[in-house]
């Protein structure tokens, strides 16, 4: 059999882009094409020398080029999108539609004339919304179009809890699902230490706060650095890139799209899915407290208004 080295397009050569680009290329998952405007195109290729001379120093080697022609998305395995604005201070995620939406659209073109078979992680921002738009526009089935979202929310949720606990975060296991905004829901039947129940080893009290942290996670950042994270998100997107190129059946919170899986129709958001060689290879129902679907119901709700505003633009 003929195998290639992955072709791994990062569309946006920013914050997360370039510590995507560092990530992918430490562990060797592919070649690399950082993407940006062409008025960034100067910054996406000394971005992509720098990290090719930091393999020299490291010892990796594969091949990085910075690039504004989409041409050289041509093939790719696949594309993480980070492109389009972050929030500043005092902005809420939803504040970004308007403009991401139409860097979203023009991505997507992008994506379905070159890279016809890509495996596409969505980060840009409001999420459900964007992804939702990209699997529009590029016609791609659902299981190549994917949001990352729930995996860096379940890592700030595993945080906080580890912390509160005192115990290791490698100990914590717990998903935030829903919508990736003020309504997502840190799932708590599901949160453990080592298979414990967190309930058991953190007071309500603490835990309410720590459920309220999270959902505030990415807003508490925003407020310190003046934009948004970028170490965290990017590990988080090449933890579902490395699960698709290596076939691994990692269980992760992703924004899917549902048809009918929760109940929910024609909306992406953040559920269990099990990511393979096949993409988003299963969405996984899982029975939730009568609170927990509430909350989901609320989050799904939001994520629903949300996306009708973009079609509506
Ligand atoms: P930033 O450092 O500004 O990088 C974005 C890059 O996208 C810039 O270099 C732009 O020039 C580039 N860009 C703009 N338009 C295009 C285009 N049409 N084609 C290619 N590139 C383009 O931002 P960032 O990397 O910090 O954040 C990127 C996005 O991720 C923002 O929308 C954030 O809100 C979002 N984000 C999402 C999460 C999630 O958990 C979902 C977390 C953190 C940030």
């Amino acid at each position: 059999m003929h195998h290639h080295r992955p072709k791994i397009a990062l569309i946006g050569s920013g914050n997360i882009g370039g510590e995507l680009a560092a990530l992918c290329a430490r562990e060797e998952l592919g070649d690399i094409v950082l993407f940006d405007i062409p008025e960034k195109e100067g910054f996406a290729k000394g971005k992509a020398l720098d990290l090719e001379q930091n393999g020299a120093v490291l010892g990796y080697d594969v091949n990085i080029t910075g690039t504004s022609n989409p041409e050289d998305l041509k093939d790719a395995d696949v594309a993480i999108v980070t492109a389009g604005v972050p929030r500043k201070p005092g902005m809420s995620r939803d504040d970004l539609v308007a403009i991401n939406l139409k860097i979203t659209r023009a991505v997507g073109e992008n994506l379905k004339k070159h890279a016809p078979n890509a495996f596409v992680i969505v980060i840009t921002n409001p999420l459900d919304a964007m992804v939702y738009e990209m699997k529009k526009v590029t016609g791609f089935p659902r299981e190549r179009v994917v949001g990352m979202a729930g995996v860096l929310d379940s890592a700030r949720f595993q945080l906080f809890l580890a912390r509160e606990a005192k115990v290791s975060t490698k100990d914590v296991r717990a998903m935030v699902l829903g919508g990736h905004g003020d309504t997502m829901v840190p799932v708590l039947s599901y949160a453990t230490i080592n298979g414990v129940g967190v309930t058991q080893l953190i007071s309500k009290e603490k835990i309410d706060a720590i459920v309220a942290r999270t959902a505030n996670g990415g807003g508490e950042i925003v407020k310190l650095m003046g934009t948004s994270a970028y170490y965290a998100p990017a590990t988080a997107a090449v933890h579902m890139a490395r699960a698709y190129l290596g076939d691994e059946k990692r269980m992760l919170a992703c924004a899917a799209y549902l048809d009918g899986e929760y109940g929910y129709k024609d909306i992406y958001m953040g559920v269990p899915t099990v990511i393979g060689k096949g993409g988003v290879e299963k969405i996984v129902e899982v029975a939730l407290t009568a609170e927990e679907r509430a909350m989901l119901d609320k989050s799904a709700a939001a994520v629903k208004e949300l996306i009708g505003v973009a079609q509506k633009l």
